[in-house]
């Protein structure tokens, strides 16, 4: 990766996606992970949930207009190296995404590299994506995606492959590949066959790459989807090829997760800020 230098501009990187009260997953997440990757993290927020770690209890979306004006107002004047989507929320979003990113030169045909997570539901079950706009994400968000990264719930949905063993989980990179985006990393993070690894899986067409990592048994995992897209976002943002960037996003998310913390009576978020946290426990360095 290039050098940076003291005063020289980060590399700049945009989250589209929903905000959680609680702190731990959605925009939080994501700017917390982006700090961390030493890129500088811009918003174009989709949605408020109104949500602590046991689940959420409301959503308030915001218009597709001001959506897509956020988006286009940072490309224009700070300029983008990657971009990230989260939450979407509702296929009139998804439609305001698609021709914003469309303008802006973001994703599949732009010099942007698209990072799209289909985020559909939170850790507790709650829905966080409209049933209906599943379709707008196969059509309009895959084919400019440089690199999806599901979940398996997210899989189901979105090709109705019930992976429950290696074999399908390939099977569901296969046809999620199909729907247009350039890579596809199926991550194994519910796969029940894996007692004590999680293999997450990355196809591109032609390969496939295992990702093999440590499994915790911990319910403290909120924001974990999200800071993985988040670090694979900050990689290509810095010109790394998509396998370095899920590989080094890999890495990073086993410490987030292994540094994971309770939070009130649900839920507890993993810890993407790891790698600083000897400014606050050794005390920090003398200027
Ligand atoms: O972790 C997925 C996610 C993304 N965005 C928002 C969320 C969640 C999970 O709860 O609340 C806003």
């Amino acid at each position: 990766m290039p050098e940076q230098t003291v005063g020289q501009t980060p590399p700049r990187v945009l989250t589209i996606a929903g905000t959680d009260s609680g702190g731990g997953a959605g925009v939080a997440a994501d700017l917390r992970t982006f700090a961390a990757c030493g890129v500088h993290g811009c918003v174009a927020v989709t949605a408020v949930t109104v949500q602590n770690t046991l689940g959420v209890s409301g959503v308030h979306t915001i218009p597709p207009e001001t959506v897509a004006a956020q988006i286009e107002t940072v490309a224009t004047d700070i300029g983008l190296d990657a971009a990230k989507t989260g939450m979407l929320a509702t296929t009139e979003i998804i439609e305001a995404v698609a021709a914003a990113c469309d303008r802006t030169g973001i994703g599949a045909g732009g010099r942007t590299p698209f990072v799209v997570d289909p985020v559909a539901a939170s850790m507790s079950g709650d829905p966080l994506l409209a049933g209906s706009a599943l379709d707008a994400y196969r059509t309009l968000m895959f084919p400019r995606a440089t690199v999806v990264t599901p979940n398996l719930d997210e899989v189901r949905l979105l090709v109705g492959v019930d992976v429950h063993d290696r074999a399908a989980q390939y099977r569901a990179a296969k046809e999620l590949h199909g729907l247009g985006s350039r890579f596809v990393l199926v991550k194994g993070g519910h796969l029940a066959e894996d007692a004590d690894e999680c293999v997450d899986l990355l196809y591109d067409g032609a390969t496939f790459t295992e990702l093999p990592g440590p499994r915790f048994e911990t319910g403290n995992t909120h924001g974990s989807g999200d800071g993985m897209a988040s670090v694979i976002t900050s990689g290509l943002a810095r010109g790394l090829p998509v396998p370095d960037a899920v590989a080094l996003a890999r890495r990073y998310m086993v410490q987030a997760v292994r540094q994971s913390y309770p939070l009130g009576a649900g839920h507890g978020p993993v810890s993407p800020l790891w790698a600083v946290r000897a400014w606050w426990t050794d005390g920090a360095p003398a200027t």
